[in-house]
């Protein structure tokens, strides 16, 4: 066992400093009804990053974890998208670019359903909600029965799922597409980049940029990235944002989204047993959606799983964490798991400075030690990982990683990121899904990840 009590006095104590540090953190970010990934450089209600941050506050409060999930999926679309903003509209327009009235999801988003009384983007994050709502059920079942809360949020993720698995199947390959590099929540990785040559970029001096208020210029992406993020988003809104009429410039496959809406199918299906309805036709999507990845998006002579770019519908040849990321899935061939842990322990992603894994290849021509999603090492995408690695029962690993994880997440003050070559901690600080999850994997042991954790 590997609780609290039962450790070593010191090893005791400074766990429950760092679980007071990340409680203190997730609720200075809560405004009441959801949590705001940083007071400063992000100050709405992110997709993503909402899932990540229930995963942590189910330690804490159930029902706030809860409510976390519930105020996101409130804002759903009719046609079943979950935005990847809800703008919170006590917070003024200039906080963050593009705002509100960039996006203007009530009155451009109206035929694809956008919902009338909410302002919110019209793009969307990885699916992380069903998993998230899963293991916030698996807290306190009393609870989350009492509530109703799984008979709530069960409709809203089944038709979030169906809009992935038939809207964004833009490839016809039963892969789900991203079609704006926020969408799978790297925005900058360089394995976007060859997708993105292809967009003009809209002219700098035509928008104002939050971000650089807040985020060092050098961490950040750059003006000509967001000139084509600013494209990409205008011509979408300017589509009705509906996914048939679009013409998409950017559109790719990206393994890390579809491997985490496979493992959110499989929590779908425990949602739905859990409901006394039949959950085989969630596990049966799952299996489909592994067998595509593999088939389409496996590189058996790299070891890794690329991105495919559907404008030549060719993979591109860059190493990035999202092609670690399916880990993640129970039922990934064998010899697919054991390639993907050397990957781990090679010298594209073994970092000198964290046991976090770098965000993109150490040895890559567009490495950037320092630039957001260019190499710097994340929090969620360890946490992905560290699951992953117990998924398929590399217990030892799975524990170095989550020690590195709660050391990194405390000594920087739970940083958004850090360099992986100086351990360094970089963008914004305080914030809350490397808090959320530092609560979760506190609470980690060895068990199988699908049985609730003490
Ligand atoms: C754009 C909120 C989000 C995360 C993303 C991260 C960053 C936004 C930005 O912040 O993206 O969505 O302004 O850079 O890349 O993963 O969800 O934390």
């Amino acid at each position: 066992m590997n609780t609290l009590l039962d450790r070593p006095a010191p090893a005791a104590a400074a766990a429950l400093t760092l679980r007071r540090g990340a409680a203190r953190v997730l609720l200075d970010n809560w405004t009441g009804t959801s949590t705001v990934p940083s007071r400063t450089l992000y100050p709405h209600q992110w997709s993503w990053d909402s899932a990540f941050i229930a995963i942590g506050l189910r330690h804490l409060s159930a029902r706030r974890a809860q409510q976390e999930l519930e105020s996101l999926l409130a804002a759903q679309w009719a046609d079943g998208r979950v935005p990847h903003i809800v703008f919170n509209d006590a917070v003024p327009a200039d906080a963050y670019f593009p705002s509100p009235d960039f996006w203007r999801s009530s009155r451009s988003g109206a035929t694809a359903g956008a919902p009338a009384n909410r302002e919110t983007s019209g793009i969307v994050q990885p699916p992380v909600h069903a998993l998230a709502a899963w293991l916030v059920h698996s807290a306190d079942p009393a609870e989350s029965r009492r509530r109703g809360f799984l008979s709530r949020v069960h409709p809203r993720l089944v038709g979030w799922h169906d809009y992935l698995l038939t809207r964004r199947d833009l490839g016809g390959d039963g892969l789900v597409s991203v079609v704006h590099p926020w969408e799978p929540g790297m925005d900058n990785s360089p394995t976007w980049d060859r997708a993105l040559a292809r967009v003009e970029p809209t002219p700098p001096d035509t928008f104002r940029r939050a971000d650089l208020d807040h985020g060092q210029p050098a961490d950040r992406p750059t003006d000509l990235d967001y000139g084509r993020y600013v494209r990409l988003a205008t011509d979408y809104r300017d589509a009705g944002y509906d996914d048939r009429a679009a013409e998409h410039r950017f559109a790719v496959e990206d393994p890390a989204f579809n491997a985490l809406l496979v493992v959110s199918e499989l929590a779908l299906a425990e949602i739905t047993r859990e409901l006394g309805l039949p959950g085989e036709p969630h596990r049966e999507r799952a299996d489909r959606l592994t067998r595509h990845l593999v088939d389409t998006l496996w590189d058996a002579g790299a070891g890794i799983f690329r991105v495919r770019d559907l404008g030549d519908r060719s993979l591109v040849d860059e190493r990035s964490i999202t092609g670690l990321v399916p880990l993640i899935i129970p039922g990934l061939p064998p010899e697919i798991v054991r390639r993907l842990s050397r990957a781990l322990h090679g010298p594209h992603f073994t970092s000198p400075a964290t046991r976090l894994v770098p965000s993109y290849d150490l040895t890559g021509h567009a490495f950037a030690p320092h630039r957001y999603w260019r190499g710097p090492a994340w929090f969620n995408t360890a946490w992905l990982i560290e699951r992953g690695l117990r998924t398929h029962g590399l217990h030892g690993d799975a524990a170095r990683l989550r020690q590195g994880f709660l050391a990194d997440a405390g000594r920087t003050g739970f940083a958004e990121y850090l360099d992986p070559l100086s351990g360094e901690a970089r963008g914004a600080r305080h914030f809350s899904w490397t808090a959320a999850l530092t609560l979760d994997l506190l609470c980690a042991d060895d068990a199988d990840p699908k049985e609730p954790r003490p």
